[in-house]
């Protein structure tokens, strides 16, 4: 068995020979971004492929966020989860949106619909959970609290590319949904993202704010900002559907083993596959009981280090330990119980279409004792 560096993911690249026809039309028309060929044909194929009648494309998963809070005008307070990426509350910071983190399920990761209504004040305008890892929130209770309170829900998608639920998308649900395609996603335009929402007018809105505001040449409707995709990487985005596939299928298979290896490892826990959903595999984050495996989650994860395995504690620390949130009264420990269990003790194993079985042997011969 090698040593060869084995990192928590690696990009799925279309084939460079299978770009290079498409670099020669963008070179001829001169158009390179703007609402480009590329760019309507890649929303198009996306609606198809996502199950959803409107995506707008935008240049990164953050944007979007940004532009759904503008878009749906929100303001005063929002309930978030503060087990995700740091992007997720930083759109409501930019926004001059004050973050209310409520706790989160352990079966799932995702905001405890049951700890949401102890949260609400007269200043809480929506909520934004997001789908950690690519599990499915509770939409149904989610959307019921909102609908007693008048309550926007926007979720934050960026890990649920092609997640469904009984057959349905997962983007269906809530006011808005939002896509990240960076580089480390399952399905990825380098770095890009999306919008989903529900109806045409929603959908013209968003795509003037996310042009400056412009309705036309002459008309600024709102103050927008610049959050366009460019033909490049819609042209790269339409080649990564025929090859995401087959990629996803690799992760699943990759899963398959780490459940199977893992399961009877005392100490080692992950979440379980609900037959009801069709996940992606973006993540494989697993829980470490440092009193029952022995070590901890910290010192297993530099012994992965001095081994050449990246693995990464995706979402520790908790964005409501960070400075610029740590003093709101919403990021006290006590608040966030299982949040605090979960970043504490998982570790996200490298996932990728990519692995091979030695390497899958490497990671799993250091962790079963
Ligand atoms: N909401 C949620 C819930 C999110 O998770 C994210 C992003 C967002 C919103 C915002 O979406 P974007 O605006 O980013 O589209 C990564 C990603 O940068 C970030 O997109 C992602 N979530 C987050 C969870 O992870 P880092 O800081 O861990 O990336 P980095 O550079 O350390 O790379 C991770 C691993 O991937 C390394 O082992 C190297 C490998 N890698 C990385 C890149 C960029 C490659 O092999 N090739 C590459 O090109 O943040």
């Amino acid at each position: 068995m090698g040593n060869k560096k084995i990192l928590v993911t690696s990009p799925l690249l279309p084939p460079l020979k299978e770009l290079q026809p498409y670099l020669e039309k963008i070179w001829e028309s001169k158009w390179l971004t703007n609402n480009g060929h590329y760019h309507t044909q890649l929303e198009k194929a996306l609606s198809e492929y996502l199950k959803v009648p409107y995506v707008s494309l935008f240049t990164n998963g953050t944007l979007p966020l940004m532009v759904a809070l503008q878009a749906l005008r929100i303001t005063g307070e929002v309930i978030t989860t503060p087990y995700s990426f740091v992007a997720t509350t930083h759109a409501l910071w930019w926004n001059g949106i004050k973050p209310v983190f409520v706790d989160v399920d352990l079966a799932t990761g995702n905001i405890d619909p049951n700890k949401i209504e102890a949260a609400i004040t007269p200043k809480t305008t929506a909520i934004m959970p997001v789908h950690v890892y690519g599990n499915p929130c509770d939409v149904e209770a989610i959307q019921s609290i909102a609908d007693k309170y008048g309550l926007k829900v926007i979720y934050d998608a960026a890990h649920a590319f092609g997640v469904e639920e009984n057959g349905k998308s997962i983007l269906e649900y809530g006011d808005m949904s939002t896509l990240s395609f960076h580089a480390t996603k399952t399905y990825n335009t380098i770095e890009g993202g999306a919008l989903i929402c529900h109806d045409a007018k929603t959908k013209e809105q968003i795509d003037y704010l996310k042009n400056f505001g412009f309705a036309g040449e002459t008309t600024v409707i709102a103050p927008g900002i610049n959050g366009k995709m460019d033909e490049v990487r819609a042209a790269y985005g339409l080649l990564q559907l025929k090859h995401v596939d087959n990629a996803i299928q690799r992760r699943k298979a990759i899963a398959d083993i780490y459940r199977k290896e893992l399961k009877n490892v005392e100490g080692i826990t992950f979440f379980q596959d609900l037959s009801t959903v069709k996940y992606n595999y973006s993540y494989f984050p697993i829980f470490v009981d440092e009193e029952k495996y022995g070590i901890s989650r910290d010192r297993l994860y530099e012994k992965m280090k001095s081994k050449n395995i990246f693995a990464r504690r995706y979402f520790y620390p908790l964005i409501s330990d960070f400075s610029t949130y740590r003093g709101l009264p919403s990021s006290s420990k006590d608040n966030l119980p299982n949040a605090h269990k979960l970043a504490d003790g998982v570790i996200c194993l490298p996932m990728h279409h990519e692995l091979e079985e030695d390497d899958l042997s490497r990671i799993l011969e250091l962790m079963v004792k």
